[in-house]
């Protein structure tokens, strides 16, 4: 790495935030099974208590999503959970409304034909901006359940009109610092027409809704040979990328651990961030968020991983050299402006983040500190004896 290079991506660093996921760190599983692990966090005491240590090993994920029912017991304080937070190191971050778990969403939530049904759904999200304003959280990230499963079984144009109706309702009662994330996913649960299956109708969906609703990009929501830094750039143009939820993937949702698969993609996204930031003279307003859940790898270590994946990424696309690029594309040159990107993704960053973190007293290796800690061991001892005491039989070993 040449000086300038160096300093453009301590910058890209130290403007880096990426948020964990509550849920990441507790068991989770595919919907065919759960292999259980003894260090996974049983409650949201030991959720924040994880992303505690994550924060404090990486220095780059202080805040941690919540995810309502999941986490929030009926009558909860909010201030008791932000409380928490700060007693771990964190602060309550994006504030996930649960729209699909609850038996009255069979036939959808925000999108269901029965007006009652409806209002109960903004109703919960209404109760969950007010959970975001108790706990000083910026966003409030929407993700619908929402769809059919057969031709015929429903309107979609009426589905539409539902959504535009409830969104709308929904964007009146945003504090003045609340933005609501509205995502999208092709697939899953419903397999004939989701509600909000592509960018393009989370765009217009968002639009209508109101000034502070913005796209939220699931990188694991798209089909395979989908490109999504096209979908971001043009999300960015239109000052409508509010977010992503981070993970990769194969197949499908799968919530593989970043980078894993495709790290040059995660690069292609970061390029078009930068280069946006570039052209505009101003860095966007994106909130980075992780979404995967470890049914295989130890949810601490993927997380690190993830965390440790995202901020190579983000740093090795910050040093693409932009008036080469703009230079090459003027003169289609395609040859040299594929050469440019490619350089920049095989540069070795890792001078640029071993001296953020030594300025940043941190770890030099996240990983390998986490391990010589003995965190997940000391973890596993505890929550092994809480499950026990607490009559939690989960079968198979803790591993
Ligand atoms: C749905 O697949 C999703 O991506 C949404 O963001 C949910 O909140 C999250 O996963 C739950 O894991
Ligand atoms: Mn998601």
């Amino acid at each position: 790495m040449n000086s300038a290079q160096l300093r453009r991506a301590r910058a890209a660093l130290a403007s880096f935030a990426i948020e964990t996921p509550s849920w990441g760190f507790a068991d989770t599983g595919t919907r065919f099974g759960k292999f259980f692990q003894a260090a996974a966090a049983i409650d949201l005491g030991d959720k924040l208590a994880d992303a505690g240590h994550v924060h404090a090993l990486t220095g780059c994920c202080p805040t941690v999503a919540v995810h309502v029912l999941w986490d929030f017991k009926p009558g909860e304080d909010p201030k008791a959970v932000a409380r928490l937070a700060r007693k771990n190191g964190v602060k309550i971050g994006s504030i996930n409304p649960n729209l699909f778990q609850d038996q009255c969403y069979k036939w959808g939530s925000f999108g269901h034909n029965d007006p009652a049904i409806r209002e109960r759904a903004v109703q919960h999200c209404v109760d969950s901006i007010a959970i975001g304003q108790a706990v000083n959280s910026e966003y409030v990230s929407l993700w619908f359940a929402d769809g059919m499963n057969y031709p015929g079984q429903g309107s979609i144009r009426g589905r539409k009109h539902s959504f535009e109706e409830s969104l709308r309702a929904l964007h009146k009662k945003l504090g003045p610092k609340q933005t609501m994330l509205v995502e999208y996913k092709p697939f899953e649960p419903a397999f004939y027409a989701t509600d909000i299956a592509d960018w393009g109708m989370a765009l217009l969906l968002a639009k209508k809704a109101g000034p502070r609703a913005k796209v939220l990009v699931d990188t694991g929501h798209h089909y395979s040979a989908q490109n999504i830094e096209q979908i971001v750039a043009w999300l960015l143009d239109e000052d409508m990328l509010g977010g992503f939820h981070f993970n990769d993937r194969r197949y499908a949702d799968d919530d593989l651990t970043l980078g894993s698969i495709d790290p040059y993609q995660v690069f292609r996204i970061f390029h078009e961030i930068h280069f946006f930031a570039a052209d505009r003279g101003r860095a966007p307003k994106i909130a980075y968020m992780i979404d995967q859940s470890h049914n295989e790898k130890p949810k601490i270590e993927a997380t690190i991983q993830t965390v440790v994946m995202a901020q190579e990424l983000f740093a090795k696309a910050a040093i693409v050299d932009h008036d080469a690029l703009r230079r090459a594309q003027a003169k289609n040159n395609v040859v040299d402006a594929e050469l440019i990107l490619k350089k920049a993704f095989f540069t070795d960053v890792s001078p640029a983040i071993a001296a953020w973190r030594r300025a940043n007293q941190l770890p030099a290796d996240p990983l390998a500190e986490h391990r010589r800690t003995g965190y997940a061991r000391a973890a596993a001892a505890d929550r092994r004896a809480r499950r026990k005491a607490l009559g939690i039989v989960q079968g198979g070993s803790y591993a």
